[in-house]
């Protein structure tokens, strides 16, 4: 990157804001929402050590997780960002048990729905481990200026205007997709902006990793098994072994499969017998991203982006990644 010649987020997505059919300003302001939003959580990720907001806030989420500290800051501040943006109506996230519809003079005109993982990877956080932010956004089937209803969240992924996360790493990076491609952008703490770092990225069709919690493998479906026994078995041509890399945050384990290649699967378990990971504002959204770059996301028996959701906090097994692994990967779960 050129560092004196950056574009930013905010001139990115006015350069793009004719990407999305019918849509007007209102679009791109709302992503300017989110990146103020995500900036905002950067700066409570970074100092949560000195700031006496790591921990558990003492509550739970609608499924029985512990809320940490800052799970319910990300949480707040998202909220409290897209209320003053305007553009959003109501917003389904991880942390509520039901949608919020956002109290704003003009949000009930807005035309969007937002579902968001404010802080995923929670048990990371107090152990400086990067955890993430995942968002996606639909256009409300409802009419504009009416109450916002379930069903405005109950549209299958590939009705989805756009998504993306962010990751609280060595850096902040805040990547997204409008169903053009995929771009990345590095917060640049100097200048307090989210700068064009990785332009069009594509997932290599092939890696040498597997993200997966091998701990669960003894209930894991037998396709899991038999290729996590081929990624372990050696062979030259192939370059396997292949290696295991499981951080336990989702948005860095996917990030490091998205740059390099690799596949992320979570199957169900004898603990989640539907999987664990959140169709709605966890899988949705990275499998959206995963295809725009050119790989493929799937429950093991349809794509990701094609279930009908029945349940704001509904679960999904994933499996997801460069695209020869994780047809391999289905081949075997047939
Ligand atoms: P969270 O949203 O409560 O943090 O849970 C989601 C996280 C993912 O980021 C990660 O991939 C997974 O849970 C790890 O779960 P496990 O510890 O069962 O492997
Ligand atoms: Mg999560």
């Amino acid at each position: 990157m050129n560092r004196f010649n950056v574009t930013t987020l905010g001139q990115f997505i006015t350069e793009r804001q004719n990407e999305i059919p019918g849509a007007k300003g209102e679009f791109s302001r709302l992503l300017r929402d989110i990146g103020i939003a995500a900036k905002t959580i950067s700066r409570e990720v970074n100092r949560a050590g000195l700031a006496e907001i790591l921990g558990e806030a003492g509550s739970e989420n609608i499924q029985g997780e512990d809320q940490k500290k800052l799970d319910v800051i990300g949480n707040n501040l998202f909220i409290d960002c897209l209320t003053r943006g305007g553009e959003t109506c109501a917003i389904a996230s991880e942390e509520n048990d039901d949608f919020i519809i956002l109290n704003s003079p003009v949000s009930a005109q807005a035309k969007y729905v937002v579902a968001i993982d404010p802080l995923d990877g929670s048990s990371n956080i107090d152990v400086n481990v990067s955890i993430g932010t995942i968002f996606s956004i639909y256009e409300r089937v409802s009419p504009v200026g009416t109450a916002p209803i379930k069903e405005d969240f109950f549209q299958p992924g590939n009705k989805m205007l756009a998504a993306g996360y962010v990751i609280y790493g060595t850096s902040t990076m805040l990547v997204y997709s409008t169903g053009n491609g995929v771009n990345g952008f590095t917060l640049d703490p100097g200048i307090g902006e989210f700068c064009l770092s990785h332009p069009n990225m594509k997932i290599p069709a092939l890696g040498k990793t597997y993200s997966y919690n091998e701990g669960n493998i003894l209930s894991a479906p037998e396709g899991v098994k038999a290729y996590i026994n081929w990624c372990q078995q050696v062979d030259k041509p192939t370059n396997r072994p292949y290696s295991a890399r499981y951080i336990g945050s989702m948005v860095a384990d996917f990030h490091r499969n998205l740059l390099k290649g690799g596949i992320f699967i979570y199957p169900a378990t004898t603990k989640s017998p539907n999987g664990k990971l959140r169709l709605l504002y966890e899988c949705n959204p990275m499998a959206f991203i995963v295809e725009q770059a050119g790989g493929i996301a799937s429950t093991g028996t349809q794509r990701v982006l094609d279930i009908v959701p029945n349940d704001l906090h509904q679960r999904v097994p994933v499996y997801m990644g460069s695209k020869q692994m994780v047809e391999q990967l289905l081949d075997l779960l047939k």
